[in-house]
């Protein structure tokens, strides 16, 4: 079976080590399996449910398609497109909104988050985000969707709508039913000053994260200040459980490493925090740095990357457009 993919990523700054590891490493593989399609896009529509500048998003537009081609994404392999360049995603989400539930939506917990006290003043595009992002899935009949652990919630939305649909229409599996693809490991990739709060763009310090555009010395000197405890590395798993700040760096080792969170702790047991993060340091420069000078190459090249974009536009559009004549078949229009 030709397993079809399908992942967003939104433009609101810069990329970050949890991006990567917990959704763009994965983009890559997939797009280097024989028997998968795949298609990567820049969800620019969910970018605009929170304030933004607009001249800064239509650089960070640019920028997150320049990471992913630097992180390995070839646009003759996968389809690399903006979803504000394809209408169906709007028009999809519209009709899906008809379907999802309030009830359903009112259990969505990254809305809680991001919209924190007074959610009364968030916009109502926060609060439907998880319906345009079903529309975004389902309109490509993707059977496989690889994300980070904090979209699982998400996903499962997004198959509640497309039961829902097929049932609501009498259809047999018009809408497919797509499988989240989380990894068993080092899924969430926690801030490295809190090993309680997820790595994220949005929070306010740069010394929570690893940007995938970040030099050298910036790397050295952010995993230098990272937080950790007193303790040695310890000898097994289970003892990391009450350590989360070690537990994620350790984890971050393992994830770039390609290598089990057993063999980490097994490499560093007993020694202290200083060594092992200049062990962390050099292989997070030997593996961010490539993607990062590529990066900053790509970023000077914007008639290439209006290109790539412009190109998967029509490839998605093609696709797109098509379920959507079929949706509103069925709807009676
Ligand atoms: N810390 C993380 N660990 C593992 N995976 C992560 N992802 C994000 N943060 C982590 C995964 O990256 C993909 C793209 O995410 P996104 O940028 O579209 O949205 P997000 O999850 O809201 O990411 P941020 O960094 O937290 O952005 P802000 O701060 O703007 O909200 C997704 O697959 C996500 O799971």
């Amino acid at each position: 079976m030709i397993k079809k993919i399908f992942s967003g990523v939104q433009p609101t700054g810069n990329l970050h080590l949890g991006n990567y590891l917990g959704a763009i490493k994965n983009f890559v593989n997939f797009q280097n399996q024989e028997k998968a399609e795949c298609i990567y896009c820049v969800v620019d529509l969910h970018a605009i449910t929170v304030k933004h500048d607009p001249a800064k998003l239509k650089n960070s537009i640019r920028e997150t398609t320049a990471t992913f081609l630097a992180s390995g994404l070839d646009f003759k392999k996968s389809v690399i497109f903006k979803q504000s360049d394809v209408p169906s995603h709007s028009e999809g989400s519209w009709i899906l909104g008809c379907t999802a539930k309030m009830g359903w939506l009112n259990r969505m917990t990254q809305f809680k988050e991001k919209a924190g006290k007074d959610k009364e003043k968030a916009s109502i595009g926060l609060y439907i985000y998880p319906i345009l992002m079903a529309a975004d899935i389902l309109l490509y009949d993707t059977t496989h969707v690889p994300v980070g652990d904090d979209q699982k919630q998400h996903l499962e939305l997004t198959r509640d709508i497309a039961q829902k649909f097929n049932q609501e229409y009498n259809l047999n599996n018009f809408f497919k039913i797509p499988e989240p693809m989380i990894q068993d490991e080092f899924a969430r990739i926690m801030s490295l000053k809190d090993g309680k709060k997820k790595m994220s763009k949005s929070e306010i310090s740069d010394f929570s994260r690893i940007n995938l555009n970040d030099t050298k010395d910036i790397i050295v000197n952010k995993i230098k200040k990272a937080k950790t405890d007193p303790l040695p590395i310890p000898e097994s798993i289970e003892e990391l459980k009450k350590r989360p700040e070690a537990q994620n760096l350790l984890g971050i080792y393992s994830s770039l490493n390609n290598q089990g969170l057993k063999d980490t702790v097994n490499e560093f047991s007993g020694k202290n925090f200083s060594e092992f993060k200049k062990s962390l340091s050099d292989l997070l420069i030997d593996k961010i740095s490539p993607i990062s000078s590529e990066i900053n190459r790509l970023n000077k090249d914007i008639s290439f990357i209006d290109k790539v974009l412009t190109e998967g536009g029509f490839k998605a559009h093609e696709i797109s457009s098509k379920k959507v004549k079929k949706i509103k078949e069925i709807i009676g229009f």
